[in-house]
């Protein structure tokens, strides 16, 4: 029976192990290889004198990166990975690797990004890579738990979509038989229709599509969204729901990754501390006029140079909070008080935005005059409006990159090292 490799023990006695060719050295007399798999590395010493012809054949022809399954007793030994070796009574190879390898995949040799996604099979054999994957799946984990304890029920959207959600441009039409159709670029409409149908707290984890032509460290046309709505509540509330829940997933990394953290030699990770704080968007402008060349004023979108003024400023995670309305979506509410600007905000990590929310505009009339104030025919969004003609509750919630979490979480230079099959302006393949 297979065991993992980090079980292997001296005291296993003859173990079978089953992983790939990390490396192969012959010395003339003694040849070593090391097998790793997705737990460890173990060393086979093969003295050449002492083994069978069959295991000797098998090292000679095997590659490095083939699938093997190796059996033999295991002994300690100091200067092997773990303190044990294996020598081998059998090996058999599974599945022999092909030669040259498209990328290195003990790391020696460096590689570009765009060389790894293009191998990201290999790649993702790399344990640092790996490693990425198993926190943004333990982080995915401590989302999906604490917005269940929350009382969330989670849904699914389409993503084969009529109509736009953020405005008219940045879709991907596709082919629907004989009707015009879209990917969706947020379930933010469905989420809202959600509210009228009386679910009050909804979440949803899934794919959002946006057409946009950036080459950017952050941006993807395909990307993995958490979002969240909540009838009966406010921006305030969203918005430490959404703290809370960072917090709680920096948490459950910390406590349950520290291999993985390892791996990618992060040594000093640091669980943001909530509350964090709210800047008024009037004031994050005056942050960045201070701080950096480029021209910016008051209505200004922030700009990825103030975002990093800002963020610098900040030091730590923090709320951009009431924007002016003209520069949010139709269904953000204006303040009564000064409907020039709204109760929406955006949760900013130093380096970039994460998240964006709103309270939402529930009232159906404000609401058609809004979506006609942008520009927008309230005609295409007859699906979306009708709900708010028999019962719509307040409502708020927010939509969070869960891609530029892992990012920021994890200190990655690019949103693609977080992503196992990016698509951007040029990569739809593999
Ligand atoms: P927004 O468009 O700001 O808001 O998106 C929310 C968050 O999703 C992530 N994101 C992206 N990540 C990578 N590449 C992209 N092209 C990309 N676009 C968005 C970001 C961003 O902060 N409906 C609203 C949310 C709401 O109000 O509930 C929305 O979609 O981290």
């Amino acid at each position: 029976m297979r065991i993992p490799i980090q079980n292997v023990t001296p005291e296993t006695g003859t173990a079978e192990i089953c992983g790939w060719v990390h490396e192969v050295r012959d010395l003339g007399g003694l040849a070593f290889m090391l097998i790793r798999d997705r737990t460890g590395i173990i060393q086979v010493t093969i003295p050449k004198k002492k083994v069978s012809e069959a295991v000797l054949a098998a090292v000679k022809a095997v590659s490095r990166e083939s699938v093997v399954r190796v059996c033999g007793p295991v002994k300690a030994i100091d200067k092997a990975p773990g303190g044990r070796e294996l020598v081998p009574e059998l090996i058999e190879i599974i599945s022999l690797a092909e030669t040259p390898l498209p990328l290195d995949v003990s790391e020696k040799v460096s590689a570009e990004l765009d060389t790894r996604l293009d191998a990201r099979f290999l790649d993702v054999r790399r344990p640092r890579v790996a490693a990425v994957f198993e926190i943004r799946s333990a982080a995915t984990f401590a989302i999906n738990e604490f917005l269940h304890n929350e009382g969330f029920t989670n849904i699914t959207s389409p993503k084969i979509v009529a109509a736009a959600t953020e405005g008219g441009t940045e879709l991907f039409p596709i082919a629907y038989f004989d009707k015009e159709a879209f990917l969706n670029q947020s379930p933010q409409l469905y989420k809202q229709m959600m509210m009228a149908a009386g679910c009050e707290k909804v979440y949803e984890i899934g794919p959002i599509f946006r057409a946009e032509e950036h080459n950017t460290t952050k941006h993807l046309n395909e990307a993995t969204s958490i979002d969240i709505e909540v009838s009966f509540t406010d921006h305030h509330e969203v918005m430490r729901i959404l703290e809370k829940l960072i917090v709680k997933t920096y948490e459950y990394v910390d406590k349950t990754c520290s291999v993985q953290l390892a791996n990618i030699e992060i040594d000093d990770f640091a669980v943001p501390k909530a509350p964090f704080p709210r800047l008024p968007y009037a004031e994050a402008i005056e942050i960045a006029k201070k701080k950096i060349e480029d021209p910016i004023k008051y209505g200004d979108d922030v700009s990825p140079a103030a975002e990093r003024a800002i963020g610098a400023e900040m030091g730590g995670h923090y709320f951009i909070v009431d924007w002016p309305s003209e520069i949010r979506p139709y269904y953000a509410m204006q303040y009564e008080d000064d409907p020039s600007i709204c109760k929406a905000f955006d949760m900013m990590h130093p380096r970039m935005e994460l998240s964006s929310g709103a309270q939402r505009e529930h009232r159906h009339d404000i609401l058609v005059k809004q979506i006609a104030q942008k520009g927008l025919n309230p005609e295409s969004f007859e699906f979306y409006l009708r709900p708010f003609r028999y019962g719509m509750p307040p409502h708020a919630g927010w939509g969070l990159g869960a891609d530029r979490l892992v990012m920021t979480m994890l200190g990655l230079g690019n949103v693609r090292e977080a992503v196992l099959f990016p698509r951007d302006l040029h990569r739809l393949v593999p």
